[in-house]
């Protein structure tokens, strides 16, 4: 077995900054800084990260992490982003802060980003012309449909729809997982428009014999190996033929933003976000479980039956992630704020239970011994995640724990600490906790 390691940037910086100066800002290895990051709108950016002008930035050599951001904890600017922590430069991926996800619908520069590879560049390509091949040993008619034939012959929908990466709290296990430590960040809920992959799966047929529905996409391998894809996954036909499970052109009521898919993606919500492709190039109704890169050995996957924790598993016993866990964020306030002692403090968040609508939330201030019921909204469409709010009151002042645990629709709660242990970390549901000094 390949071991993949991710290292995050800042634990790259601690162990040896001289190579994590090479990796993370060298200009031909780095996807930040590739396109000439030191001038124009890339210098704009450091200027503004550092609070004033480099009069010798000319003099500045490639691959140079600026001192003053040795100890910050967001030396990164990435186009369209605000607020997000960078885990990893390359691939991309970075999460968002639990206090920014405070929207209803979440806005774009608040959305993580996962990618297993290089993304396309798609500065240049004409959207309405991407075409996206529709074949697979269990399609009818194999065919190819252009984006803008897409828009023209299937109805629209538009629908919020949560998206989580299956690894979301992977920082938390022990023994740890590889790959990026994410904490609570890599989770949105965007609203998306598109086509039902069913309306364009019906259009070209699908066999009896079909099993699962696949996607290839246009992001190239990390090797550069062009013969290998960074990542090829899909659903099952069931979930592939929801009302829910789209092709999507558009977020928020724009085109997709270049790293999350221009021009097309698929959504598949409640499942991990791994599910859906960026990019999209093919769909394939495949007449078996699919075999593509990162459907098997142990890539979102987990053992099949619990496990002690640091257990070696067989491939064998390892069973593809499908509807992920009930879980729940606290958004407002963020954690670490000082408050006056006195009146009530507002708390909120989402909640949301994969395939599955949350039926209740709990907060609790004194580390879990008793439990308010918070008051919760339906979803606006199946699928989207629900918004919860609580009035909490502390006896005194001092520091307290703010602890929100969510229940799904057939009474499964969050757990308080950590869900079962498993070799890569996926599925962490723990309860979200914040820190609050009262004075
Ligand atoms: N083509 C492609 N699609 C992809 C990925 C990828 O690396 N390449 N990453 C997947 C994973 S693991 C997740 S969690 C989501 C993340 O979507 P986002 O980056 O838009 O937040 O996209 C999925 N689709
Ligand atoms: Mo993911």
């Amino acid at each position: 077995m390949r071991v993949r390691i991710e290292q995050g940037i800042h634990h790259l910086y601690d162990s040896d900054p001289l190579e994590a100066d090479r990796v993370v800002w060298g200009r031909e290895t780095s996807r930040l800084t590739r396109r000439g990051f030191l001038r124009g709108s890339g210098l704009a950016a450091m200027s503004a990260a550092l609070g004033g002008a480099i009069p010798f930035a000319e003099r500045m050599p490639a691959g140079l992490i600026p001192a003053a951001f040795a100890q910050t904890t967001e030396p990164f600017t990435i186009p369209g982003k605000a607020g997000l922590r960078v885990l990893n430069d390359r691939p991309l991926n970075a999460e968002t802060p639990a206090h920014l996800l405070d929207d209803a619908v979440t806005p774009a520069e608040r959305l993580f980003v996962r990618n297993n590879g290089t993304p396309p560049d798609t500065r240049d390509i004409d959207p309405s012309a991407w075409t996206v091949e529709i074949a697979g040993e269990a399609c009818l008619r194999p065919t190819r449909i252009s984006l803008g034939e897409f828009q023209r012959r299937f109805d629209h929908h538009t629908l919020q729809l949560q998206l989580e990466c299956g690894g979301n709290g992977r920082s938390e296990f022990h023994p740890p997982a590889t790959g990026n430590q994410w904490t609570t960040g890599a989770v949105g809920c965007p609203s998306w428009t598109g086509v039902r992959l069913r309306d364009v799966l019906d259009a070209c047929g699908i066999g009896d014999n079909a099993v699962y529905v696949a996607w290839e996409a246009a992001d190239t391998h990390l090797s550069g190996d062009p013969t290998k894809l960074p990542i090829s996954r899909g659903v099952p036909v069931h979930k592939a033929l929801e009302d829910e499970t789209l092709l999507a052109w558009g977020m928020n009521g724009v085109p997709l933003p270049p790293l999350h898919g221009y021009p097309l993606r698929m959504v598949a919500a409640g499942w991990p976000g791994s599910v859906g492709g960026k990019w999209l190039t093919r769909i394939l109704v495949r007449d078996r479980v699919h075999d593509g890169e990162k459907m098997g050995g142990q890539s979102y996957r987990v053992p099949c039956n619990p496990v002690a924790p640091g257990t070696q598993v067989d491939d064998t016993d390892m069973c593809i992630i499908e509807s992920m866990p009930v879980k729940s964020l606290i958004t407002f306030p963020e954690s670490g704020v000082r408050l006056p002692f006195g009146a009530p403090l507002p708390v909120r968040g989402h909640a949301w239970a994969g395939d599955l609508s949350v039926s209740a939330v709990h907060t609790s201030i004194d580390f879990g011994t008793t439990w308010q019921r918070a008051t919760l909204t339906e979803t606006v469409n199946r699928l989207a995640w629900q918004h919860w709010s609580a009035s909490v009151s502390v006896p005194r002042p001092g520091y307290y724990e703010i602890w929100a645990r969510a229940v799904d629709e057939r009474g499964r709660s969050q757990p308080v600490l950590l869900p079962a242990w498993n070799p890569r970390g996926y599925l962490n549901n723990a309860c979200h906790r914040i820190a609050v000094m009262v004075a």
